[in-house]
């Protein structure tokens, strides 16, 4: 049967490979001339120089691992659809955000519009926005967004448009010159920009009008005084995409949209994004449980609306899919410095790094723009007769209230406690990149998995601009990757990989 992927091997390997020997060369005739060079006074600085040239010298032998021979993936998505039509498994989004002050909500909700409109089955498709902040504002946009995802879903789908989050849309589309299109272009772009406006005006002000909040149960949840540190556990389902009456204004089915807000308690250790991650994925089970979990971070819009039907195509892949447990996308940004003066485009990282280990097994889990098998994330170890149940879901509804009770008393801050969660099952805890080492341990339970990087970008988010943002940025990034040299067991029996990882954070 043919694959629904290939592997092809990166070019200028051997170009590469003759560049690294030579520099190889150049380290080896350093470290000669260090041995042989000793001088009689200033002996401290000799040895300085020498402790340093030698463990570049060795970082850099292991960086090879890496790059040696990079991998890239193309994925067949015309095989996917011959060989099971509109017959996929429903895919759970994540987007995880955290205050309405750093990450402006119409900015988040563009976002989450793109995410709506993949083009894939409506009813397979379920959103799910966890605020960190637990902010009343975050939920009102998202209630605006529910609303005008009636217009902009079939405006999608009839014009065809790319990119799907319409802030990006607008940004670089030119009018359409058919006075039928441009008048529905002018009419949607309308709409969308007095939403903006609309949840922009209640961020300034850090209140949602009176008149509005009597439009939804959900904004009751605030009655109590709910602050971002201490509240109850929030989850409201905005749409309900099993409910018949839930369509958008050609009729056709939306997909399910979820707010969830989990406990904040000041005596409680919330576990940052990780935590924020654990909850969606037990929310998640008992609203739709779908088998794919795609997370995304809140401010990378989907810029190409085929991706999830891409991401399929390994995991339905009948030779090797079964043995695949995530599939990640690289991190592009839209908002380059000229120049890219600060190397925020991660190219060595994005281009060759991860498909050079792509090639043993997999890359790492970044945190974003990333594929998940439920399963896997939740702690099931690989085995060979392991037959996934790609129809598995949640197909009717108990009634949005149960539902929402349910949801509720599995985001509490208690819930956690004497379990393996933040552990054995879901992201990882105690440290600021939990994502790699959620990756790793997914390695180690015995799964593969893929590095997906197309030309056409398939998340696009934005980048640090200036000096100050990106050296917070990269700090950030190595503080979280302390932990890994101090927990070599994670990695168990896979030496390779832990050099790899320990390489790649101190790169970071
Ligand atoms: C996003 O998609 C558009 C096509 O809609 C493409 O032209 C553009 O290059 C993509 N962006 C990136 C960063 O790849
Ligand atoms: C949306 C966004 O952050 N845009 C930024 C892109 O970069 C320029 C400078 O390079 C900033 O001025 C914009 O604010």
């Amino acid at each position: 049967m043919e694959r629904l992927f290939a592997t092809e091997k990166l070019g200028g390997r051997a170009l590469y490979k003759l560049h690294a020997t030579t520099l190889f060369v150049g380290i080896c005739l350093v470290l000669c001339y260090r041995a042989t060079h000793v001088p009689a006074a200033g002996r401290a600085a000799w040895l300085g120089m020498l402790a340093a040239e030698l463990w570049f010298g060795f970082y850099w032998v292991i960086t090879q691992s890496a790059r040696w021979c990079p991998s890239r993936r193309c994925a067949f998505k015309d095989r996917l659809a011959a060989r099971y039509g509109e017959r996929l498994p429903c895919v759970d989004i994540f987007v995880c955000t955290a205050d309405p002050q750093s990450e402006p909500p119409s900015l988040v909700m563009a976002t989450v519009l793109s995410l709506m409109a993949y083009n894939y089955p409506p009813e397979k498709l379920n959103v799910y926005l966890s605020d960190d902040g637990g902010s009343i504002l975050t939920f009102y946009a998202l209630w605006e967004t529910s609303a005008f995802a009636k217009h902009w879903l079939p405006f999608c789908r009839r014009y065809k448009i790319e990119p799907r989050s319409p802030a990006a849309y607008f940004a670089q589309s030119d009018k359409p010159s058919d006075p039928r299109a441009l008048e529905e272009w002018s009419f949607v772009k309308g709409l969308y920009e007095e939403m903006t406006e609309r949840i922009d005006s209640a961020v300034r002000s850090g209140k949602v009008p009176e008149q509005i909040r009597v439009n939804h149960k959900g904004f009751s949840e605030w009655n109590t005084g709910a602050n971002s540190k201490d509240h109850q556990p929030i989850v409201q389902i905005l749409i309900d995409g099993k409910d018949r009456d839930a369509v958008d204004n050609e009729g056709n089915v939306l997909p399910t949209l979820v707010y969830m807000a989990r406990e904040k308690r000041p005596q409680y250790h919330h576990n940052f994004k990780a935590g924020a991650m654990n909850a969606l994925i037990r929310v998640s089970s008992v609203i739709s449980n779908s088998p794919i979990i795609m997370n995304v971070d809140c401010d990378m819009y989907s810029n190409n609306s085929d991706s999830i039907r891409e991401a399929l195509c390994f995991f339905l892949d009948e030779e090797t899919g079964h043995k695949i447990a995530f599939v990640q996308y690289p991190q592009n940004y839209n908002n380059m410095t000229k120049n890219n003066i600060y190397g925020n485009s991660l190219n060595v990282i994005n281009k060759v790094e991860m498909g050079g280990m792509d090639t043993w097994g997999g890359p790492l889990y970044i945190g974003t723009g990333c594929f998940h098998r439920r399963e896997a994330l939740c702690g099931r170890t690989f085995t060979k007769d392991y037959k996934e149940d790609w129809d598995r879901g949640i197909k009717t509804q108990q009634g949005i209230d149960l539902t929402e009770e349910k949801a509720k008393s599995l985001a509490t801050c208690t819930y956690e406690l004497n379990t393996q969660w933040g552990n054995e099952i879901g992201l990882k805890y105690g440290c600021p990149v939990e994502d790699v080492i959620t990756g790793l341990a997914i390695h180690c339970r015995g799964w593969n998995s893929v590095y997906n990087d197309p030309p056409r970008a398939a998340f696009v988010g934005v980048a640090p601009t200036t000096m100050a943002q990106t050296i917070l940025q990269h700090k950030r990034w190595s503080e979280g990757c302390h932990i890994k040299w101090a927990t070599p067991s994670m990695v168990c029996g896979h030496p390779t990989r832990y050099l790899l990882c320990t390489m790649l954070s101190s790169l970071h």
